[in-house]
């Protein structure tokens, strides 16, 4: 083993020793050497760190775990930190469209029965609140006027009013509900449904909202109520909430089953 070493010694000595050189030659040659041999390392390593990934095995729907892994780092980061700690952009009130896009009509199916709708809240006790929309018009009103944005790639300045969900809360006393980390809401129908960190929707412009432009919500834009929550993009701005629960394991979401970043931050 010694003799090994000391062979190993010499050779590298011989390659990066400081020396007397005789000839050009000799100086390009030890050059080349050097050059050869960290290229060589570097392909090696390369070669096995692609391989290594390869071997790795896959989730369900053939992503990579080790790339999951950054995604869902990159998630963490942007979903919670960036999203739910800043006040979104407001607007005067003139700038509002009067003719506000309608997009997606999931859970918006026919034969919704308007005129019994209430609000059911799941608690963590396992008691279901149930809310009639005259309680909720009768809590205190805020109004929003932002630029609603959509993965899709448009936006428009609109304008919204409804209660706080941090005032609904309030009101509701669901502070054990509030120690959760998710908030699940969907449709009446269950068939549209998203989930949404708590930060974000205890952020004060996160309303339960009820009318658009001074009126009530036209069905097809969620009456009798809504979720408008300015931090997320529109896929998270679900239209006819049914029910909401807490959780601290990420709820179900429509867009995020479909291959959408979960958190939809903006
Ligand atoms: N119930 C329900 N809510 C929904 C959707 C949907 O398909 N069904 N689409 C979402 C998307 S992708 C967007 S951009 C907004 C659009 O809201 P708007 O129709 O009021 O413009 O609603 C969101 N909420
Ligand atoms: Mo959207």
């Amino acid at each position: 083993m010694k003799k090994i070493l000391a062979k190993i010694s010499w050779f590298f000595s011989k390659l990066f020793g400081r020396r007397q050189y005789t000839s050009v030659d000799q100086e390009i040659r030890r050059k080349t050497i050097i050059s050869l041999s960290v290229f060589t390392v570097l392909l090696f390593s390369g070669y096995k760190a692609w391989m290594w990934l390869l071997e790795q095995p896959e989730d369900a729907d053939g992503v990579e775990r080790h790339l999951r892994k950054g995604f869902e780092a990159n998630e963490k980061v942007f979903g919670k930190i960036f999203s739910n700690q800043h006040m979104v952009k407001t607007f005067p009130k003139s700038e509002a469209a009067e003719k506000v896009r309608v997009n997606g009509d999931v859970g918006l199916g026919e034969g919704f029965d308007y005129k019994n709708w209430v609000l059911n809240i799941q608690k963590v006790s396992g008691d279901i609140l149930t809310v009639p929309l005259s309680d909720i018009l009768a809590l205190p009103k805020t109004e929003i006027i932002y630029d609603f944005k959509c993965v899709e790639g448009w936006s428009q300045v609109s304008h919204w009013a409804g209660v706080r969900f941090s005032d609904f809360v309030e009101k509701y006393n669901l502070h054990e509900e509030v120690k959760m980390g998710y908030v699940g809401m969907e449709t009446p129908d269950a068939k549209y449904y998203v989930g949404v960190d708590m930060a974000s929707m205890m952020h004060p412009q996160t309303l339960l909202c009820y009318e658009m432009n001074n009126d009530y919500l036209p069905l097809i834009q969620g009456y009798p109520l809504r979720l408008i929550i300015p931090v997320k993009y529109g896929i998270k701005n679900l239209k006819r909430i049914g029910n909401i629960s807490f959780s601290n394991e990420k709820p179900r979401d429509y867009w995020a089953e479909n291959g959408y970043d979960y958190y939809a931050g903006l």
